[in-house]
């Protein structure tokens, strides 16, 4: 008993002793170099510092905008197109109104949480905008893991599902929304400004989010369960939030989907054509 305490100490010791904090100090967007580590020697893109991070490390990506421009939407590891989380990270802006990551010259979405690995993914402060994919997600697609997000704006992206933002995580999986805008978005199917939908035992909380202006096939704000197995029962509940000025050409102008709690919740002038 006593080896088996001592080896859960040693991991412990050894997990915290690797987390590292990067702070990102270009706005350049190149991979060469990934001098990330204190003290800086070189650029720490935030491309660098995301193809970097994993293991409860920290990247802090001070207030400006940060235009990502090397093509290539078909790979995962941040080394082109979008920007891949594949590890634990804590993804720190100076405000979603400061700090903003655009893909406006990609064809790519800006964001993509690949997976967690056994913990949770956060990500707080930060504005994206221009994503634009004929995939899911245009915003930010969370594709696996655990995620908590905090004061995030998702602004003028564009893709198949989930124009903001697409979350369809894995079984188990629980998304964690506290401070959302998102405005303008375009979806050519469903949740214009987000889509939901999960493996059974996933559950999602989104609060204080204003979901607006953005244009979907079905579910002009939000779809629930369009895409991927529907949320089950009491797995969704959004509170505090403003769900208006969305627009469907089909079903669903604010919502699409069912088996969700609403609280405190305007759902306002959303407009559906069939
Ligand atoms: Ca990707
Ligand atoms: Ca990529």
């Amino acid at each position: 008993m006593g080896t088996v305490v001592a080896v859960l100490a040693a991991m412990t010791l050894a997990q915290s002793a690797s987390a590292a904090t990067f702070t990102v100090n270009t706005t350049a967007d190149h991979v060469e170099d990934k001098f990330c580590n204190a003290p800086p020697a070189g650029d720490c893109t935030l491309r660098d510092a995301v193809s970097l991070g994993g293991a409860n490390d920290t990247i802090n990506v001070p207030a400006g905008t940060y235009t990502l421009s090397l093509p290539g939407a078909t790979e995962d590891l941040s080394a082109t197109g979008d920007l891949d989380i594949v590890g634990d990270v804590n993804l720190i802006g100076a405000g979603s109104s400061l700090t903003t990551v655009s893909a406006t010259d990609l064809e790519d979405r800006v964001l993509e949480v690949v997976s967690s690995q056994d913990g949770t993914v956060s990500i707080q402060g930060i504005g994206l905008t221009g994503g634009r994919t004929i995939d899911d997600g245009g915003g930010l697609f969370h594709r696996d893991g655990t995620l908590s997000i905090m004061d995030i704006s998702l602004v003028g992206n564009s893709a198949n599902s989930g124009g903001g933002l697409a979350s369809f995580g894995g079984s188990g999986d629980v998304l964690t929304i506290d401070g959302l805008t998102a405005d303008v978005n375009v979806s050519t199917e469903d949740g214009g400004g987000i889509s939901l939908g999960a493996n059974t035992g996933s559950s999602a909380r989104i609060t204080n989010a204003v979901i607006s202006n953005n244009r979907a096939r079905e579910g002009g704000g939000i779809a629930i369960g369009a895409q991927g197995s529907p949320l089950g029962p009491g797995a969704l509940l959004i509170e505090h939030t403003r769900i208006e000025h969305n627009h469907a050409a089909l079903h669903g102008g604010g919502v699409l989907g069912a088996s969700f709690t609403l609280r405190d919740v305007v759902v306002d002038d959303n407009a559906q054509l069939a």
